[in-house]
């Protein structure tokens, strides 16, 4: 029977050591942030009301091309990964949902629904899968190898349509409200794929799709601009992405996935422009270097990943609030720790935008004054807002430093020893 993993009384313990020094940094940032007119009360409520989603794929070891180093005590199924992601929850409070991903997942829908209610998670959107052959599916006869949903035989388009329905039934018995496509067809070589015939069939395979979801359900069309196509992607950028949604409908939106752009692309220019056209449906949050997605948020680039808060902060609550994931491999460290050091690198970029100076900006903006404008958003970046995560997930329930509590509880190790060494398994990234 399922319990929650982490000991409560260790967490307490945990806390009690933590909380006057604690209490010492909050009430001092208290003090600047109301020079500035800011209430940190209200800073701490927002960031606690703010949550993002953990990939059930997140809490399996990651790897390359080249290779995958198993790490100890990797979950062999989807009810092992829920228990992982429990203990993220638990210590950082920040990640109440796990987003499914089919069919590496697939399982009694009572049953995932049971176990995850005794953790105290929900379900965030679905992810259908037809980027890989699902070999003795009988609902799965037909390779993938050359495409799916822009397949040139209408079969094998058929049989991805399908699946990409059997992912929103499953998803509505979970109460899930979302799917998210991402596919990996495309061509490896000039002249392999007719480019605008493969977008019209792609399109055709969507409305299909579309045509499934049930009400107050979101369709997220996911872009990435190579690989496994390195060539010519058929949903390449977010350019792709916003003809899709705008031809799908007013449930179809668009999915930003940060790692998914060539380097140095302004991703949160990106945002600005596909919340105007109302498109501005996901994230997908991590990190990277040269044009990939497997970093955890904010290892590399902690001011981008501020930047692309700063506009979501700015464009308020009008309109369908994004949802929230985090997508990201995890190669050589414990997936855990990089899940909960993410979250917590996630709410510090909320935290710092909510801390921008707007009226101010705006100002500086009116009057030409780059440098003020550029050194207004630098103050709230520069802001350490530690204190006020802490401050969230103890009020909540969670620790006030939640990698020395995961390492003090010992469940590494423990599960180490319940959970014999497989190979291979579900990896990957999307
Ligand atoms: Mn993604």
């Amino acid at each position: 029977m399922t319990s929650l993993p982490i000991d409560p009384d260790l967490i307490a313990a945990h806390n009690a050591a933590r909380t006057r020094t604690l209490a010492e940094d909050y009430d001092a940032l208290g003090h600047r942030l109301a020079r500035r007119g800011v209430d940190i009360a209200t800073v701490t409520a927002q960031v606690a009301a703010f949550t993002v989603a953990v990939p059930s794929w997140g809490v399996g070891t990651g790897g390359t091309r080249f290779a995958r180093f198993p790490g100890l005590g990797e979950p062999r199924g989807i009810a092992e990964k829920l228990d992982d992601c429990a203990v993220i929850q638990q210590l950082g409070r920040a990640t109440p949902t796990v987003s499914l991903h089919i069919p590496w997942d697939a399982a009694p829908p009572g049953e995932l629904r049971a176990q995850a209610e005794a953790l105290g998670l929900g379900f965030d959107a679905m992810n259908s899968n037809t980027f890989q052959d699902h070999p003795g599916d009988l609902d799965h006869p037909l390779s993938y190898k050359f495409g799916s949903l822009s397949h040139v035989d209408p079969a094998v388009r058929a049989q991805a349509v399908a699946h990409n329905v059997a992912c929103i039934r499953l998803g509505e018995a979970l109460g899930s409200k979302a799917l998210t496509v991402w596919i990996g067809d495309g061509a490896n070589f000039p002249g392999q794929s007719h480019m605008g015939r493969a977008f019209e069939r792609y399109l055709a395979s969507m409305q299909e799709i579309y045509a499934a979801l049930p009400e107050g359900w979101r369709l997220f069309s996911e872009h990435k601009m190579y690989e496994p196509a390195f060539y010519a992607t058929v949903v390449q950028d977010w350019g792709t992405s916003l003809l899709t949604a705008q031809a799908l409908g007013p449930k179809a939106a668009c999915l930003v996935d940060l790692g998914h752009h060539a380097p140095n692309v302004n991703i949160e220019m990106i945002v600005s422009r596909l919340a105007h056209a109302g498109k501005l449906g996901g994230f997908h949050f991590n990190d990277s270097k040269y044009g990939d997605d497997d970093l955890d948020a904010g290892s590399i680039d902690p001011f981008r990943l501020f930047l692309v808060f700063n506009e979501l902060v700015d464009l308020g609550e009008s309109g369908d609030a994004p949802t929230y994931m985090i997508d990201q491999s995890h190669n050589v460290t414990d997936p855990i720790e990089s899940l909960i050091r993410s979250a917590d690198e996630i709410r510090r970029a909320y935290a710092q935008a909510l801390l921008v100076d707007r009226a101010a900006l705006g100002g500086y903006q009116e009057d030409n004054d780059a440098l003020m404008a550029s050194e207004t958003l630098k103050a709230a970046f520069r802001t350490d807002v530690g204190s006020i995560l802490a401050r969230a997930r103890m009020d909540a329930g969670g620790a006030i430093d939640p990698i020395a509590a995961y390492r003090e509880s010992g469940y590494r190790a423990k599960v180490a020893a319940e959970r014999p060494a497989v190979r291979g398994g579900g990896g990957g990234i999307v």
